[in-house]
């Protein structure tokens, strides 16, 4: 999954995007988006890991893009910056929470959204209707009209000021409009730069995103450079308990809709991100297409259940350890063993 990190001028999108992926970005290349990977920290995989000893641990990872900051006042050129997010699974929205009004700077956001959807929708429309004038086997005509009414039913829902996430659409007119990559049918996570540590998330941002997210990014990228002993004493004095990236990657990951399962051996342990709700078969494909076309049964355990016998072969004597079949919904944390058909 790719998650862009988006937001106004100078809100701190490249000091989170360092932050989070290690990456420094390019200045020369800061007009396109940038890509670093973040690693998702799991407690339970490190216990496994130390369990099993295997010669490899292997952590799920998000893709993060750096894009260009948003204008505020001359707004002409945003459709275009957006356009970089167009690619990206998911929005992790920068605001900027040392300077700035973060629930402002939120509003205009969704609102640019919306201006970025209505124009990519808005340039089709006469185009399709153009169509019409032409001779065309009947079914194009068919598809051309469908493509037209779903259309005129998201410039409407987008002209009253509302994203796209919460019109309902049925099967037809959801792959109609997935086509155009709209931004306001993305999943949506505001993330508060704080300037300070112990800063809480003001109650008017949290009514507009419940979800949100924040942390003191650069004052925890300062932190980061210090030798241990030094850092314990700064953040005693700040009275911070604990650094937040761990717990913010994990919210971020969660946050756009993502979970994992697990997979353990001698070889290699290992967490695969896949889309809450998936099913089991569809989950086999992480790992490999042919685990998922010959997908015949997985071996299933929770990670709490597993802790509790301690071990797979006790599990099965236990008879904890389940079957199931292809249409299973995979659980946050589950432990798979796939069988399949070669
Ligand atoms: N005081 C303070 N300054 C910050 C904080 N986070 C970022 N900055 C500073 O704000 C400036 C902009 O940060 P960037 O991370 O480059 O912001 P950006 O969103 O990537 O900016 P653009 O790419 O130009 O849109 C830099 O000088 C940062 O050092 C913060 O938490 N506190
Ligand atoms: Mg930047």
């Amino acid at each position: 999954m790719k998650v862009g990190l988006v937001g106004y001028s100078g809100s701190g999108k490249s000091t989170v995007f360092t932050w989070l992926t290690g990456v420094t970005p390019d200045m020369a290349a800061s007009q396109r988006g940038q890509t670093g990977v973040a690693r998702i920290p799991d407690s339970r995989l490190a216990w496994l890991s130390d369990q099993f000893k295997p010669k490899k641990t292997t952590y799920a990872t998000l893709e993060v893009v750096d894009t260009p900051g948003l204008l505020v006042g001359d707004t002409k050129d945003n459709p275009r910056r957006l356009g970089i997010l167009r690619e990206s699974d998911g929005l992790l929205v920068v605001l900027n929470g040392f300077t700035g009004d973060p629930v402002k700077e939120l509003e205009n956001f969704r609102a640019d959204c919306i201006l970025a959807d209505l124009e990519i929708v808005t340039n089709r429309i006469p185009k399709l209707e153009a169509q019409f004038k032409k001779a065309k086997p009947a079914k194009e005509k068919e598809a051309d009209e469908l493509e037209l009414a779903t259309l005129r039913k998201v410039v409407v829902e987008l002209e009253s000021g509302k994203p796209l996430a919460k019109l309902e659409l049925n099967e037809v007119e959801t792959k109609t409009v997935r086509a155009f990559q709209l931004l306001t049918l993305k999943p949506e996570l505001p993330f508060v730069n704080q300037g300070d540590a112990g800063q809480t998330i003001a109650p008017n941002l949290l009514m507009h995103a419940p979800n949100a997210l924040a942390a003191p990014v650069k004052l925890e990228q300062e932190l980061n450079d210090l030798s241990d002993e030094e850092r314990k004493s700064f953040m005693a004095d700040l009275g911070m308990t604990e650094l937040s990236k761990d717990r913010i990657l994990r919210g971020i990951f969660y946050g756009m809709g993502r979970i994992v399962f697990l997979t353990c051996g001698e070889d290699e342990c290992r967490s695969w991100a896949i889309s809450k709700g998936v099913t089991a078969q569809m989950a086999a494909g992480a790992i490999h297409t042919d685990l998922s076309a010959g997908f015949v049964r997985a071996e299933v355990i929770g990670f709490e259940e597993y802790q509790k016998v301690g071990s797979l072969k006790e599990a099965k004597t236990k008879g904890v350890l389940r079957l199931e079949g292809k249409t299973y919904i995979v659980q946050d944390g589950d432990i798979m063993n796939i069988l399949a058909n070669k």
